[in-house]
């Protein structure tokens, strides 16, 4: 039985990821960080089958024990500080998790078992300000933010570990990726919690920054697809994981709101509060070689993911006020 090693299993991508190694029989395995409320809930379904570790991206020693105990086939490094505007308010925490952090781990597997193959969760902002449309695997880097800066560096450092040593390693250069169960401070998940919030009468406005800004958004489910596959492949590569097509946050909004049948403009406030010292404005990518080499593509369509999104959010927070008046 294959063992794979997540780090970042209770986020988003790793909650995904842990599920579809779980349904092709991997024995699954989680780095997790001692938190003082629990943070389990995106990964409550299938806690009884995976294994937990104690671990940290910060502290080296950590990384080599639970390598040596779990002894991987694989290692998916998906742990990052993740959030851009809190790298501009955390530049060098972000620096040291995400950035070193990648290190750390490729440093343990090299000293461990260099036979480990390792994935690195590379991001579209790291071409930042773009330089060429679509961006590719080729299209130099640009990076806007101390995050985009920290993911140059771990994107470089599994290349450089791979060139120097022989691992091996894949960076996926992933573009935005939604679902459900992305963190509550991201621009969708804050857009479709707060349209549910309006609609189920517990809020009244949603304060959003630059509505500019346009991303290229999949779903993560399907995004973890691509990962894997990457590590079954014959050579170590890198990869752009996209859609292909982009969208700026206002259309999200525009959608989003027209779901539950309101008109956004009697709702939506901006605020100079949420916008961001140097901003990423547009990104678009072009997948065409994880769609030759992977035959990877995505299957869930921007409109779709909105509609997913928002009726999750509806469920949600729906299932919590019918339980609120059942205890009043
Ligand atoms: P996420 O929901 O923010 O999850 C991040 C995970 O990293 C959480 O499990 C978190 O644990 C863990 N973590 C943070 N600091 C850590 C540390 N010092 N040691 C160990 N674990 C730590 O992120 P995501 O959206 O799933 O993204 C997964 C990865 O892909 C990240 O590296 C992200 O930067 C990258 N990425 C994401 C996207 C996207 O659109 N989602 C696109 C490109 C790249 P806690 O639960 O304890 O906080
Ligand atoms: O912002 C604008 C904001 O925070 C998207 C991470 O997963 O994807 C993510 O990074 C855009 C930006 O994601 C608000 O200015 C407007 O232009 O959802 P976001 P991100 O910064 O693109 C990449 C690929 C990663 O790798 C990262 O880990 O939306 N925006 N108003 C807002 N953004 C937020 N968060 N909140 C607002 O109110």
């Amino acid at each position: 039985m294959k063992r794979a090693l997540v780090t970042g299993i209770t986020g988003q991508d790793g909650s995904y990821l842990a599920e579809l190694l779980l349904a092709k029989g991997y024995a699954v395995h989680g780095l997790v960080r001692r938190t003082s409320t629990p943070n389990l809930e995106r990964i409550q379904g299938i806690l009884s089958r995976v294994t937990l570790h104690p671990g940290d991206l910060l502290d080296g020693g950590s990384l080599a024990a639970v390598l040596g105990k779990v002894r991987p086939h694989e290692v998916y490094n998906l742990a990052a500080q993740s959030f851009v505007p809190a790298s501009f308010s955390q530049p060098l925490f972000t620096g040291d998790v995400t950035a070193l952090g990648a290190a750390r781990l490729l440093e343990a597997i090299r000293q461990r078992d260099p036979g480990i193959r390792f994935y690195q969760a590379s991001s579209s902002e790291m071409f930042g300000k773009i330089r060429e449309t679509p961006q590719r695997e080729t299209t130099p880097f640009h990076p806007r933010s101390p995050y985009g800066v920290a993911k140059v560096y771990g994107h470089w450092i599994a290349v450089n570990y791979r060139e120097s040593y022989g691992l091996f390693a894949c960076s996926g250069i992933l573009f935005n990726h939604e679902s459900p169960r992305r963190g509550l401070e991201f621009v969708t998940r804050k857009i479709t919690d707060g349209v549910a919030r309006i609609r189920l009468g517990l809020a009244r406005t949603l304060e959003l920054g630059n509505l500019d800004a346009q991303r290229d958004w999949g779903f993560a489910g399907d995004y973890v697809e691509a990962i894997w596959r990457m590590l079954q492949q014959k050579e170590p590569r890198d990869f752009v994981i996209a859609t292909g097509q982009s969208h700026s946050v206002r259309e999200f909004v525009e959608k989003a709101f027209a779901h539950v049948g309101l008109d956004w403009r009697k709702h939506v406030v901006v605020s100079k509060r949420f916008f961001r010292p140097a901003e990423v404005d547009y990104l678009v990518g072009d997948a065409a070689k994880a769609r030759r080499l992977l035959k990877w593509k995505p299957r869930v369509e921007f409109e779709d993911l909105v509609r997913m999104m928002v009726d999750a959010d509806l469920a949600r927070l729906g299932g919590k006020r019918i339980e609120r008046a059942r205890r009043a």
